[in-house]
């Protein structure tokens, strides 16, 4: 079915005068629809990849329910809920999403929120300050958000589980690709223990569950036109995790000098600066919610999600890079060495990243 086919099983207002396709997502395809009038909104289209959700509906389920809980919220403090949080466009028939039987393909609409920008690259400190208190606000508003959410993908940011994967991924061997890639299996082995220790303190509840974005990099944040954050976009991440997850995610794309799959390695490192920006703001909004054993492993979190990448890079492309979409074959292994770069920045800063956060907390 034609993209102009599937938006029309929703339940849209106004008339359609255009459908396009919208930026390169690693994972969903996603097109923009423009409406005939002003007065009607204009839309985002998204083909959910259901290879990377196996349970689009149960995930449309959770964005339903937390964007309900927000826009509950915001309305009693009286902001705008279709400024301030995605609006979900539901089917005629009534359900969040539309399956297109015939292609095996789930389609989830939102409102596009006019005059809305996203941003790639964190160019200012001012930038970074005001994603932290992007994420730090959505956390907050859902700190009391009552229900379980689903599980939408199994272990996502768990690095007990994502070395199960990896176990079985080297195993398997699928191409023959693990000889050539010793030297950067031996980076995702040698921290194995560091990891998995770290891994004990949520197992153990040292650091609480909380509603969670999971995908927090700054293209994900909706800015206006002046630059203040609107909201957090792309939530089909958005499951129980800890708060620290979400800070070490945005902390790994923020404070990266270089490009996520940069060739140069000597344009990625981590930018300091750009840190103490993002922890600022989030603090801004989560200092009083986090418990201490949060707060001394906030530092760790950017190392421990950059690596948690490294890992998940590099273990897609021993299996053949089928997750994330790739412009030349060695693309993923290249992330895998960009991230890399950022994590042993990291890891050279962290007594001043930890001194940062201390501050910031007294
Ligand atoms: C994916 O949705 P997108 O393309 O922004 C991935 C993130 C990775 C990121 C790396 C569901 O994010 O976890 O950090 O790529 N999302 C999923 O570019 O796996
Ligand atoms: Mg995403």
């Amino acid at each position: 079915m034609t993209p102009e086919k599937i938006f029309n099983q929703f339940a849209y207002e106004g008339e359609v005068s255009s459908i396009k396709p919208l930026g390169e997502g690693f994972i969903n395809d996603t097109f923009i629809v423009r409406t005939v009038d002003d007065a009607t909104p204009d839309y985002i289209l998204q083909r959910k990849n259901h290879n990377v959700f196996p349970d689009v509906p149960a995930m449309m389920d959770n964005i339903v329910k937390v964007t309900a809980h927000m826009k509950s919220k915001i309305i009693r403090a009286g902001g705008d809920p279709m400024r301030e949080s995605l609006t979900v466009v539901f089917a005629k028939d009534g359900l969040p999403y539309y399956f297109d039987a015939e292609e095996g393909n789930y389609w989830a609409v939102c409102v596009f929120i006019a005059g809305s920008v996203t941003i790639d690259n964190a160019t200012s400190l001012d930038l970074c300050f005001k994603g932290g208190q992007g994420i730090g606000r959505f956390q907050k508003m859902l700190a009391d958000y009552p229900d379980p959410l689903h599980e939408t993908i199994k272990g996502f940011h768990n690095i007990r589980f994502r070395y199960e994967q990896w176990d079985d991924t080297l195993r398997r061997d699928k191409l023959g690709l693990v000889k050539t890639v010793q030297e950067e299996i031996g980076w995702v082995e040698s921290r194995r223990q560091q990891m998995l220790d770290f891994w004990k303190m949520v197992e153990d509840g040292s650091l609480p569950m909380r509603v969670t974005h999971n995908d927090t990099k700054l293209s994900n944040i909706l800015f206006d036109k002046n630059g203040d954050v609107l909201c957090a976009i792309d939530l089909d991440t958005c499951m129980s995790s800890t708060a620290l997850n979400d800070v070490g995610d945005a902390l790994r794309s923020y404070t990266n000098t270089g490009a996520e799959d940069d060739q140069d390695l000597s344009r990625v490192s981590m930018d300091i600066d750009r840190f103490r920006a993002y922890v600022a703001g989030y603090l801004s909004e989560m200092k009083d919610s986090l418990n201490d054993c949060e707060k001394e492993w906030l530092a760790f979190s950017a190392i421990y999600i950059t690596f948690e990448q490294v890992l998940r890079f590099l273990m897609d492309y021993i299996d053949g890079s089928t997750y994330w979409k790739i412009q030349y074959p060695t693309h993923t292994l290249v992330r895998t060495q960009a991230q890399y770069r950022l994590l042993q920045s990291m890891e050279a800063q962290y007594p001043q990243m930890q001194a940062i956060v201390r501050e910031l907390l007294s």
